[in-house]
């Protein structure tokens, strides 16, 4: 039966496509390999897919950079795959999310091409953010705004060969060039980009850079007040007031199909407050919580962030999301790993990610998981430079752009070159030696493993009617580095505990006593020797009935 509010409690998984499954052997991931693969994705007990871009691109930056908004790319596929995969997932009862890219283009795409070819002024340069330089001969930028990837933010336009004077912007890569969202054209196209796909059965979108649609019009120099700690995130490029109204008219079409289609803002802004106006009821769905896979392995801050964002998101209306991984940042095994001799230790560091991943599946809302976290990987951190991709190793001279290292394509099985990824053996980026032991295959046998870890949590979560969204209480567990909250209020509430600390913790006994899940089989232990009470290992979280 359709559930119209699938979306306000669903877990994600998301794909990164080029990584995920490579069905034609060219080393690089497809349509296709998903579709192979949908049993797999089932498996999982998750609700719906987000799919990286997957769009006519010429890879400067992993597909952000698209060529044509309504083509598959040719070396993942066709629209009529993607038509197949949407029928196949949907039989499966999976909803799918798209990947949308509206801040830029890539230099690829029509509308470039069609500025570079034209004469300075001409109506196609209106589509871009394209202004005079400054200097006698306009040979400077048109002010100091810099680039995400490193480097400045314009580059020169030339025409016939020539400097023209006039500059393109691009907040990110040089091949990315930002769209004029006041041009009412711009608009228009991506009313029709949204139609076209959500004509084709995707159920939403996840929105790139939602915060950078609308520039500061006075375009001026960015001046940061390094006494804030979130100085970063006030430029006059990203979360303008006038970009809400770009969503109000997303959310008029997509309020448009009987059917529910949502949308996921990826919007990084200063506060939680700031968050919450992408999420009033005629804009966004929901939007990614970034604060919370900011927080880190501390226990003071991971409860205040909890309440700052299921307190805004109240405000609102809206459902919160819980993201610890995705294809931008370190992966939270390594990322949470503590640091011994300077190196992380890798084995802690799954301990955590798995109690930090029972903690947040039990959390209000919706919860988004990364491919390749259910097995536990880490970051590849040895990548050679000539393999690199990521345009801001390239712009940095290799001190920043490291994003590759969690884009590794996936482990499937033990006994193929690729560990199955590629029927022949290919894969766009070497994986390391030591993921033979943390395939798929190797991990679907042993119910201690971290992918049957998920998908036994994830079970558990579908059939618990108080996890989801609702409401949440906290509870003292008596311990500054233990946080617990009881979900649902009724006698079968579920209690939620994690020990952020490295010691053995007794937990009181109004806790509760029945232990439903644990993110380490190893140590979560009912001890009766003097009344009934669990006691929990150090970096470890556990569900328990409440009492
Ligand atoms: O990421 C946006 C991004 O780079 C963020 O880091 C954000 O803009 C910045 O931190 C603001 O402070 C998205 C995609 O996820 C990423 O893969 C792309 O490279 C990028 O947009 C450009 O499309």
């Amino acid at each position: 039966m359709h559930n119209p509010h699938w979306w306000r409690d669903a877990v994600i998984y998301q794909i990164y496509p080029r990584s995920f499954a490579d069905a034609d052997g060219d080393g690089m991931g497809d349509v296709t390999g998903i579709i192979s693969r949908l049993g797999y994705l089932q498996s999982l007990n998750i609700d719906a897919l987000w799919i990286s871009p997957f769009y006519a691109s010429p890879l400067h930056d992993g597909g952000y950079d698209v060529a044509d908004y309504r083509r598959i790319d040719p070396r993942l596929g066709s629209v009529e795959e993607v038509k197949e995969l949407l029928d196949q997932a949907h039989a499966r009862n999976l909803k799918i999310f798209f990947d949308l890219v509206p801040n830029h283009t890539s230099i690829d795409h029509a509308w470039f091409q069609e500025v570079l070819n034209d004469p300075p002024g001409s109506p196609s340069w209106d589509r871009y953010m394209i202004r005079e330089g400054k200097g006698s001969h306009r040979e400077l930028p048109p002010n100091n705004w810099t680039s995400v990837f490193h480097g400045a933010g314009w580059t020169q336009l030339e025409h016939d060969g020539k400097p023209t004077g006039y500059w393109y912007l691009h907040i990110f890569d040089t091949s990315q060039p930002d769209l004029n969202w006041e041009n009412p054209e711009v608009i228009e196209e991506f009313h029709s980009i949204l139609r076209f796909w959500f004509d084709l059965g995707v159920d939403g979108f996840r929105i790139d850079v939602a915060h950078g649609l609308r520039k500061d019009p006075a375009l001026p120099d960015v001046v940061l007040d390094q006494s804030n700690p979130d100085f970063d995130l006030y430029r006059p490029y990203w979360d303008q007031d006038s970009v809400h109204e770009v969503y109000q008219g997303w959310r008029a079409i997509a309020n448009e199909y009987p059917d529910q289609r949502v949308f996921c803002g990826e919007a990084w802004v200063a506060t939680e407050e700031r968050l919450s106006l992408y999420l009033r009821s005629d804009e966004l769905h929901t939007c990614f919580n970034f604060n919370y896979l900011q927080a880190g392995w501390d226990a003071t801050k991971m409860h205040e962030v909890i309440d700052q964002t299921i307190a805004t998101h109240a405000k609102v209306g809206a459902p919160p999301t819980w993201v610890l991984s995705n294809h931008d940042v370190i992966r939270h095994r390594t990322r949470l790993a503590p640091l011994v001799n300077g190196e992380p230790d890798l084995e802690r560091g799954l301990d955590r990610a798995r109690a930090a991943t029972l903690f947040a599946l039990s959390l209000p809302g919706s919860a988004y998981i990364y491919q390749g976290e259910e097995l536990g990987l880490d970051e590849v951190t040895d990548l050679s430079p000539e393999v690199r991709q990521d345009p801001a190793w390239l712009r940095s001279g290799g001190t920043d752009g490291k994003r590759d290292g969690c884009r590794v394509p996936l482990p499937w099985d033990t006994s193929s070159e690729s560990f199955g990824f590629s029927a022949n053996g290919n894969s766009w980026l070497p994986q390391p030696a030591h993921w033979s032991e943390l395939t798929i295959q190797a991990q679907s046998a042993d119910p201690e493993s971290t992918l049957n870890f998920y998908r036994r949590t994830l079970a558990l979560r579908k059939a618990e009617p108080s996890l989801g969204e609702g409401s949440l209480q906290w509870l003292d567990a008596g311990n500054p580095e233990v946080l617990a909250f009881q979900r649902g209020e009724t006698q079968t509430a579920v209690v939620s505990v994690i020990n952020l600390g490295d010691d053995l913790v007794h937990l009181p006994t109004y806790l509760g006593t029945e232990v439903l899940a644990t993110s380490s089989d190893a140590v979560a232990v009912l001890d009766t020797s003097d009344g009934q009470h669990v006691v929990i290992g150090g970096e470890t979280a556990v569900w328990l009935r409440a009492k």
